[in-house]
């Protein structure tokens, strides 16, 4: 039986990942940890919790030992947007984070997932059916740390053995934890606005087509991979990963099927807005594909409608 830590455990990936990991391995099998110390009521539903820093490798590897672990799920990060406005930070958790937990997971016998991002790409990259291997040289602090974090994840791999794994995420929407500083949060806020005010101010300019996917794919896609046959894995890290490109207008002419009033404008905001001119329209997934037999289920059409429903239900 696998012992699994999720570092970052309250985030928007961590919050749902949890409750999927528990549901395959068992609840005390997966232990939760994060920098912030939950709420009464959310302990209850993340215990076994552990308030553990990133940056604290010591506590790393006593939470590792305490609970035999074996596989790492690291998540915290600073978005992409954020990570502009604090670079040093993003840096610290991004980069030193990495190292501590490969460390860790060096010593200790640890699988690792790391979570990279369509951040990693950056402006001379092929921007259309962006393939797998190909130039990244991404001029964020986001894209900075992600691209070091899969090069730092293939190093522990072919230099210690370590078991790394991980993909380049897109755009995540979720209904259950709010993302925070990120370039592609309208996806997911379009939502709250359409539902209480049928109204959106998009910060991105019509025409800026980035990749997307439901928040049941992306967890299928840290668990898919952490479970291949390794036999098969050509790529170890950062496998592009995709479920749906669109741009602002194209997801809001979706939710105007369900609620036909809705309106948005376009308030630019000029930090997302060139983080995400330099971000792919949309990538070419097939090394996941052939290698792990990645395959999404939502298509936007129907995130659209479970989205709907299932926010107007919390909103309630
Ligand atoms: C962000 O917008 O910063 C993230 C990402 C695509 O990595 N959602």
């Amino acid at each position: 039986m696998k012992n699994i830590l999720i570092i970052g455990a309250q985030g928007q990936i961590g919050s749902e990942l949890t409750t999927e990991l528990r549901k395959k391995y068992g609840h005390k099998h997966v232990i939760c940890s994060d920098v912030r110390m939950p709420s009464h009521e959310v302990l209850n539903d993340l215990s076994p919790f552990e308030r553990l820093d990133v940056t604290n490798v010591e506590r790393i590897a006593q939470v590792v030992k305490k609970y035999k672990i074996d596989t790492i799920y690291h998540l915290p990060a600073i978005l992409s947007a954020v990570a502009e406005e604090k670079p040093q930070i993003a840096w610290n958790i991004g980069i030193n984070g990495l190292y501590n937990v490969l460390e860790v997971a060096r010593e200790s016998n640890c699988a690792v997932f790391f979570p990279s991002s369509i951040g990693a790409f950056g402006p001379t990259t092929p921007p259309d059916n962006t393939p797998q291997d190909v130039i990244q040289r991404p001029d964020t602090m986001y894209g900075v740390t992600k691209v070091a974090g899969e090069l730092l994840c293939d190093y522990y791999h072919k230099r210690f053995g370590v078991d790394t794994r991980g993909v380049r995420f897109p755009g995540i929407i979720s209904y259950v934890t709010l993302p925070g500083g990120g370039t592609t949060d309208y996806a997911v806020e379009i939502f709250y606005e359409a539902i209480k005010h049928q109204k959106y101010h998009c910060p991105l300019k019509a025409g800026t087509y980035l990749d997307m996917m439901y928040m049941p794919d992306a967890l299928n896609a840290a668990i898919s991979i952490m479970e291949a046959d390794p036999s098969r894995l050509v790529h170890r890290n950062g496998f592009n990963v995709t479920a749906m490109s669109f741009e602002p207008e194209t997801i809001a002419a979706e939710i105007r099927k369900h609620i036909p009033g809705f309106k948005m404008e376009y308030h630019n905001d000029p930090i997302r807005q060139a983080i995400a001119d330099t971000w792919p329209n949309s990538m070419d997934d097939s090394c996941a594909r052939e290698e792990w037999s990645w395959n999404p289920e939502f298509n936007l059409e129907k995130m659209t409608i479970d989205m709907l429903e299932k926010v107007a239900v919390k909103l309630k």
